[in-house]
């Protein structure tokens, strides 16, 4: 063979391997649908995904190409978020209604087309408009590429854990009429385990989640908290849990009998099951955690974890077992959410860094907390004395344009749709977990905050104690951030930083504010768009507790804003 064909032979070898690492490109359809479900005995049409709620799994691998087509054949319109997908110039498929695209209406249809960088582990995907997440969402699985070492013990299986919220009426009334009469809206009637209430409800112990294992094994739960509304404990019988991944990047591991996590939060944690057949069975159970004045769905969600039997590939008498029940945090817990949140450690290994931004070129301090809107004239409000409830960040409850934002920031129509003067500090300084304010009331306006391309930003969150100090559950678009200190009280700009981890802090898409406490995060803001960052408690949402970050193209053909893909939905 000569040199040349060798060369020839070496080259197409080379470039095969290079498109192996590159990743294949994976397609989906998306059919929302309406289909019926009964849960509690109570039968509703429900929105969903190829009348599956929860919806399908997405699965691919990191490097992939993903391809979803959303068809609506539905009455209301539909966006999909591919929460915590960092959508590096890709910020047309990230999804918020009114923010990076108009919603896609009946009979219509949009392609998504993202790619998966530098991720590894469980996100979700869920509907990004209204409540209609509350039954429109389903996991983001990202293996890692292939032939990659994985850093903890391999599991003998996966399993996708999706916590929801079940409502006996369609939560769309629940929210429109809350927003109508100002006052607080009807909460959930179960939490659910992949779409099951469990045994702890009326008419519900057929519509139980099993986990069904063998003795000696590791599992790996991926983990989803998809309700709209609630924090959850999660706990597990005479068992504890590794965690080994939050929000796609993989921590330091540690071993815990109970989890929290906020909607919008993800976490693969690996199960260890007992050595033997443990002549048992123990009850799986989540309840929420909750810290406000208002109301809140406090039932307890349960499934039951099988072990099989070994001498047979039945599940002979198991309900003769005994069965044991976990022992979840009491519902206000701060201290055992503080100290949970406080352990998570990003791997910041060699091969898995921690890339913290040491230096900060802006610093931003918002306040997030409740508030109040005037009530109209001649019309009675069911909110705080009488006025309408609204969320806001440094007091701006921000108002959804009604053209989406990317699109004005694009063709560079901002004018009657955004503003670029969100503050950066509070309008009003205040002992913000104190006494509050006698005046609540907040601002209306769609003001956003610019950003040059590769501004490492510090942002201080900080809870108020209007209208009842309460934790938010922050989740930040088309970033990870590290979450560099946290508090209780009011933030001290003079010794807080002093204790800022900068070494391993954990790396996250959504993280709680504490209630009547503060939350310090960074990061880069190397990706340019729009990119919405609000409360994933969806109450708050509606409340107005959002904003948006537009970053700036960078110097570099592939640090731009590519133009919209030409089935971009119009409004
Ligand atoms: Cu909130």
């Amino acid at each position: 063979m000569s040199f040349r064909n060798q060369l020839f032979i070496f080259c197409t070898l080379l470039l095969g391997f290079l498109k192996l690492a590159e990743g294949k490109t994976r397609h989906y359809t998306f059919h929302i649908d309406y289909h019926n479900v009964t849960r509690l005995c109570h039968t509703r049409s429900v929105l969903s995904v190829n009348k599956q709620s929860p919806g399908p799994r997405l699965v691919a691998r990191e490097g992939d190409q993903v391809l979803v087509k959303v068809v609506n054949h539905v009455g209301p319109n539909v966006t999909i978020h591919w929460h915590g997908v960092r959508q590096l110039g890709t910020a047309w498929a990230d999804g918020p209604a009114y923010v990076t695209q108009c919603p896609i209406k009946t009979n219509q249809s949009y392609t998504y087309n993202f790619t998966l960088t530098g991720q590894r582990g469980t996100l979700l995907w869920h509907a990004h408009i209204s409540w209609l997440r509350s039954s429109i969402h389903g996991p983001i699985i990202i293996l890692p590429r292939r032939n990659e070492s994985y850093p903890f013990e391999k599991p003998y299986k996966e399993v996708p854990i999706i916590f929801g919220e079940w409502f006996n009426v369609d939560p769309e009334a629940v929210i429109a009429q809350a927003l109508q009469t100002g006052g607080g809206p009807n909460v959930s009637d179960a939490y659910t385990i992949n779409g099951l209430p469990g045994p702890l409800y009326n008419c519900s112990s057929k519509d139980t989640f099993k986990l069904k294992v063998k003795p000696g094994k590791t599992y790996l739960l991926r983990l989803v908290n998809a309700a709209l509304n609630d924090e959850l404990f999660f706990s597990i019988a005479n068992h504890t849990f590794t965690v080994v991944e939050t929000d796609a990047v993989y921590t330091k591991p540690f071993s815990t009998g109970c989890l929290h996590m906020t909607p919008g939060q993800t976490m693969n944690v690996l199960l260890k099951t007992k050595p033997d057949f443990p002549n048992s069975t123990f009850l799986m159970a989540a309840w929420a955690y909750f810290t406000g004045m208002g109301t809140f769905d406090n039932s307890t969600v349960a499934g039951i974890l099988e072990y099989k039997h070994p001498k047979s590939s039945n599940y002979p008498s198991l309900k003769k077992l005994p069965l044991y029940k976990p022992t979840l945090p009491p519902m206000n817990s701060t201290v055992f959410v503080a100290n949970f949140t406080g352990r998570l450690r990003s791997l910041a290994s060699a091969k898995f860094p921690a890339n913290v931004p040491q230096k900060v070129d802006r610093k931003f301090f918002f306040t997030v907390g409740l508030g109040s809107m005037p009530c109209p004239k001649n019309t009675t409000c069911q909110g705080p004395n009488g006025t309408k409830f609204a969320a806001s960040i440094n007091n701006v409850s921000f108002v959804l344009p009604s053209i989406a934002l990317l699109q004005a920031h694009f063709f560079g129509q901002s004018n009657g749709v955004y503003t670029t003067d969100f503050p950066t500090n509070p309008p009003v300084q205040f002992n913000y977990t104190g006494t509050p304010p006698n005046n609540t009331m907040t601002t209306n306006g769609t003001k956003t905050v610019v950003l040059a391309y590769n501004t490492s930003v510090e942002l201080v969150m900080q809870d108020t104690s209007i209208l009842g100090a309460e934790s938010h559950a922050l989740h930040l678009h088309g970033f990870n951030f590290f979450v560099v200190g946290q508090g209780s009280g009011n933030y001290n700009p003079n010794k807080d930083p002093a204790k800022f981890n900068l070494v391993d802090p954990i790396e996250r898409n959504t993280f709680g504010v504490p209630a009547g406490g503060w939350l310090a995060i960074r990061f880069l803001a190397d990706n340019p768009g729009v990119w919405f960052m609000h409360c994933h408690l969806d109450v708050h949402t509606s409340w107005g507790l959002r904003m948006a970050w537009i970053v700036q193209d960078g110097p570099l053909p592939n640090q731009k804003l590519p133009p919209p893909p030409s089935d971009l939905p119009k409004c």
